[in-house]
């Protein structure tokens, strides 16, 4: 019995800007997750805004909105069994300077605000992040 799972993830402007979009695309598909959907856009500061209303009361969240929608972003839709965790393990923690080895933070995260990805942080929010983006 298969149990697939989606998750959504978004390569951020600091990888879109170094061309990496095509290095990590491999690192998810070389770890079992299918590529569903993707699409390459730029977005208003209003649209990161009201995806990261959760960080709204946070003290980086002017900066974070600001950053994510400062270039082309690359926003995915990943399938795999238990997606929403496995690609938070491959992502690394929010710091790369904490990230393991082998995380996609520690190989090329710049910083803790530039650290090249976003994932899905639960079953409901990654259901909740597909649809902002690719529900039409
Ligand atoms: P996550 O991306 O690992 O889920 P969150 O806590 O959800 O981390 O934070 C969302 C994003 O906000 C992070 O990926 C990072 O870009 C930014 N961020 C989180 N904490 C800080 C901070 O202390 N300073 C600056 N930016 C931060
Ligand atoms: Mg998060």
């Amino acid at each position: 019995m298969s149990n697939k799972e989606q998750t959504l993830s978004i390569i951020k402007p600091d990888a879109v800007e170094r061309n990496l979009d095509n290095q990590i695309k491999k690192i998810f598909l070389s770890n079992g997750f299918k590529i569903i959907n993707e699409k390459k856009i730029k977005i208003e500061k209003s649209e990161a805004e009201k995806f990261y209303k959760v960080h709204e009361t946070k003290p980086f969240y002017d900066d974070l909105c600001s950053y994510l929608s400062s270039g082309p972003i690359l926003v995915m839709v990943l399938e795999k069994e238990n997606a929403v965790l496995d690609n938070r393990e491959l992502m690394g923690a929010t710091n790369p300077k904490e990230a393991s080895e082998g995380t996609i933070r520690k190989k090329f995260g710049l910083s803790i605000d530039k650290n090249s990805v976003h994932g899905s942080d639960s079953i409901e929010n990654a259901k909740i992040e597909i649809d902002f983006f690719f529900k039409d």
